[in-house]
């Protein structure tokens, strides 16, 4: 099923004719009413797409200068609502949507879930976190949109959730791919059984995960799990999302438009080469964003999909450049070893790495925990156990193999490393 037949399968040129016709329109309506896109694009006229290339970056920071709302296009009582993303340090960023953009939302959000299975009538269990986070309100919204049924459990309280998931048996689960497989692990170990719960679909995101997440979520609740992008700048969750297909996220480019650049010289690559995803948004009203650097890495592909749809795909997030590592000169994204450790069936899909910079060189130590099954076997944890010492020369092998770095490995007691309630926090720095 598609939700919006004639949007996401529109034939290429007609979509790109769509897109300018938008775009020239979110220029000028930028430019006429926010004094920060007024100077900086005065006199800068978009008669073709391309021109969109000469278009200034808008950055995070730029959002940051303008806190709280100075580059809000209208009143803030033409405002429905604000969301705000929590930002680790300072400020949080501040977002705002007219009742037109809360519709475009719910359209992004509707065509998102019914592309991973989700049908009216359905019950969805929420387990992003609701409030100023935009994960909890966009899925509430957009599953309404459908015509599903909400359960808006939120986040935390993990004991919450197997009640619920137990006697409501949901058809579908949204959360963030670390606490849904916390929620699983943990109704396993006391007794339940989190693959026959009943679930047909899982929407996950607002974070980076790897196929070997895709696979430890859908063998953990026996159903397939897609993946969802966004962020709060452009709407929230929604700007792309997977199809049955899986083959890269269908962004809604009627809405967003999409650009890949080189981060470090700001030049736009080519479909398929790897870099920093830009998106201007085409309808929106409150918060316009005219090429925003989302820091997030990835690739586009226009090529039509199997499933229909015919709008650009991004490959999945590796992660955002700044969470790039550079560890005695090897780069490296936390996903890159997320990947590594999830093709070993004796340790838990949970991981932290712990950057050392007190010393002159950077060190990194990946930490890691053995599956229970495994801790059974040895009976019981004891770090110089035999398998687990020679666990960990297996998982210090591929990560050297997989990197071209070699770094430390230390196999954790069971629990040690911290479980997410929310987005996984998986660097830790020592200064
Ligand atoms: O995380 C919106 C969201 C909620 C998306 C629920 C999907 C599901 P922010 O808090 O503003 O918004 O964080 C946005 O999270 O720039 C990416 O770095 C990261 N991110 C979001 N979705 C994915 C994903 C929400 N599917 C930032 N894969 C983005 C990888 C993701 N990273």
């Amino acid at each position: 099923m598609i939700w919006n037949r004639d949007a996401e399968t529109a034939p290429r040129a007609e979509r790109e004719s769509l897109q300018l016709r938008r775009l020239q329109a979110a220029v000028e309506w930028a430019t006429d009413r926010v004094p920060f896109y007024r100077e900086r694009l005065a006199g800068t006229a978009v008669s073709r797409r391309e021109d969109l290339r000469r278009l200034p970056f808008t950055t995070k920071p730029d959002l940051r200068d303008q806190y709280p709302f100075g580059l809000f296009a209208v009143p803030l009582s033409e405002l429905a609502r604000i969301h705000a993303s929590s930002g680790t340090r300072g400020k949080p960023t501040v977002v705002g949507y007219t009742a037109a953009d809360l519709d475009v939302w719910r359209e992004v959000m509707a065509r998102a879930m019914v592309a991973a299975g989700a049908r009216p009538g359905d019950l969805l269990h929420i387990a992003f976190g609701y409030g100023l986070f935009t994960g909890g309100l966009g899925f509430h919204d957009g599953a309404e949109r459908i015509g599903m049924t909400v359960v808006p459990a939120s986040s935390g309280n993990t004991a919450r959730h197997h009640l619920l998931l137990q006697d409501f048996r949901p058809a579908g689960i949204a959360g963030t791919p670390s606490f849904a497989l916390h929620i699983a692990e943990s109704l396993r170990e006391q007794g339940g059984k989190p693959d026959a719960l009943g679930l047909r679909y899982g929407m996950f995101g607002a974070e980076p995960w790897t196929e070997g997440m895709r696979a430890a979520l859908e063998r953990a609740f026996g159903c397939p799990a897609f993946d969802i992008y966004g962020l709060s700048e452009i709407i929230g969750p929604g700007v792309a999302a997977e199809c049955e297909a899986r083959e890269g996220l269908h962004i809604a480019d009627d809405h967003f438009l999409p650009e890949v650049i080189d981060p470090a010289s700001g030049e736009a690559l080519p479909d398929g080469r790897e870099g920093e995803l830009v998106l201007t948004t085409l309808t929106k009203r409150a918060l316009p964003m005219l090429r925003y650097r989302t820091g997030d890495v990835t690739a586009l592909d226009l090529a039509p999909c199997r499933c229909g749809r015919t709008s650009a795909r991004m490959a999945r997030v590796k992660g955002r450049a700044d969470d790039m590592l550079i560890i005695r000169g090897v780069n490296l994204y936390p996903s890159e070893v997320e990947r590594t450790l999830l093709t070993l069936e004796d340790l838990v899909p949970h991981y932290q790495l712990v950057v050392d910079r007190t010393g002159t060189l950077a060190r990194l130590e990946v930490q890691v925990e053995p599956a229970p099954a495994l801790v059974e076997r040895c009976g019981g944890f004891a770090a110089d156990h035999p398998a687990l010492v020679a666990l960990r020369t297996e998982v210090a092998g591929r990560l050297r193999a997989a990197l071209g770095l070699t770094v430390e490995t230390s196999i954790v007691a069971p629990r040690t490393i911290p479980r997410s309630e929310g987005k996984a926090v998986r660097v830790v720095e020592r200064r």
